[in-house]
């Protein structure tokens, strides 16, 4: 009469209990064949006799896992038994790379360290490749390979950029005067080679409208930003000065006035269009030069140099009473813009 011999599989791998065979050798014969199932349990029915060896392994291959005794195969006899042995791995393991981020751009000092996942049941060595703060497109890959030999790879490309935008002001020329009211329309770019402008921001947008609405030292600023966080600031300064006409009648250019008259200088500041503007402001200073050499320097204040706000004209009496003969050069400087109008014309005799 046959007994039923139930062997218990504890496996001891990551092998599959379907593909676990035991065997049931009697001296050099086997007599017995069985498969774990899905618990990892395999019955047999075996002859009186023994003693017998079990072995167990995958469909090729088995090695001797145990053996009972003839005196022990009595009724039903449950025998675990530890099973351990190579199985075939042809899976590849995982590898997700968390860091640095595909497609992402960074400074040098910003890219994330190398960071990643592998998933792989069976012992696995590592290989890291192309991390990288250089510039430019850099590949980081990481290569795992198992026990088994197979191979799982990934790669990440990222962009590594310490160069800030390059910002181009053309318009409004550095150092420029520009005239009061004057219609200028500002022209800057802003580009960046290696991961592109995140934002760029202009004291105004380019072809807008720059400020010439006052007189005055004005500041134009362009602020870029590239995608790795690289800043760069551009600035220029340019004048906004008055319009100036000319002195008014009585002056008439290269007029010859007798020493000792007194000549009126009258002036009026406008804007880029030719009108009259307020300029109780504009400071003037007058000098007067004959042969290369200054003769005379008024400052505002002084009583022979006033400003009629009624009129927004400037005048100053000029009295010639003990000069020489000859060409005087008349010079009005504003000290609010620093522009100088002249030289005006004037012989004396
Ligand atoms: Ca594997
Ligand atoms: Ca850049």
């Amino acid at each position: 009469m046959n007994f039923q011999f139930q062997v218990k599989v504890v496996k001891t791998d990551f092998s599959g209990w379907a593909d676990i065979m035991v065997e049931v050798w009697d001296g050099s014969s086997k007599i017995a064949t069985g498969k774990t199932d899905s618990n990892g349990d395999v019955y047999l029915d075996l002859p009186p006799g023994g003693p017998y060896e079990f072995r167990a392994g995958d469909a090729s291959t088995t090695a001797l896992v145990g053996s009972v005794p003839s005196a022990a195969l009595v009724g039903v006899i449950l025998m675990p038994l530890t099973v351990e042995y190579p199985v075939l791995d042809t899976t590849a393991p995982v590898v997700t790379i968390t860091a640095p981020a595909n497609g992402a751009y960074y400074k040098p000092t910003a890219v994330p360290v190398g960071a990643f996942t592998v998933v792989e049941l069976n012992p696995y060595t590592v290989v890291e490749a192309g991390w990288s703060t250089d510039e430019g497109v850099q590949t980081y890959a990481v290569t795992a390979t198992d026990s088994a030999g197979n191979v799982g790879s990934a790669s990440r490309s990222y962009t590594v950029d310490n160069t800030p935008p390059v910002v181009t002001i053309t318009v409004p020329v550095q150092g420029a005067e520009y005239t009061l009211g004057q219609t200028v329309l500002a022209y800057w770019t802003a580009t960046d080679a290696l991961s592109g402008i995140a934002s760029a921001e202009g004291t105004v947008p380019s072809e807008s409208l720059i400020d010439t609405a006052t007189v005055g030292t004005k500041t134009f600023t362009v602020t870029a930003t590239d995608n790795a966080g690289n800043t760069v600031t551009e600035t220029v300064t340019y004048e906004v000065i008055y319009g100036f006409s000319g002195l008014l009648p009585p002056y008439l250019n290269r007029q010859t006035v007798k020493i000792g008259s007194a000549l009126p200088l009258k002036w009026q500041y406008t804007d880029s269009g030719g009108n009259v503007v307020n300029s109780p402001s504009a400071n003037p200073t007058i000098s007067i030069t004959f042969g290369g050499s200054q003769i005379l320097v008024k400052y505002p204040g002084n009583s022979d140099l006033r400003y009629n706000s009624d009129s927004n004209m400037w005048n100053f009496n000029w009295k010639t009473t003990g000069l020489q003969p000859g060409i005087y050069w008349i010079w009005i400087t504003s000290a609010q813009t620093g522009q100088v109008n002249g030289p005006f014309l004037i012989q004396l005799r």
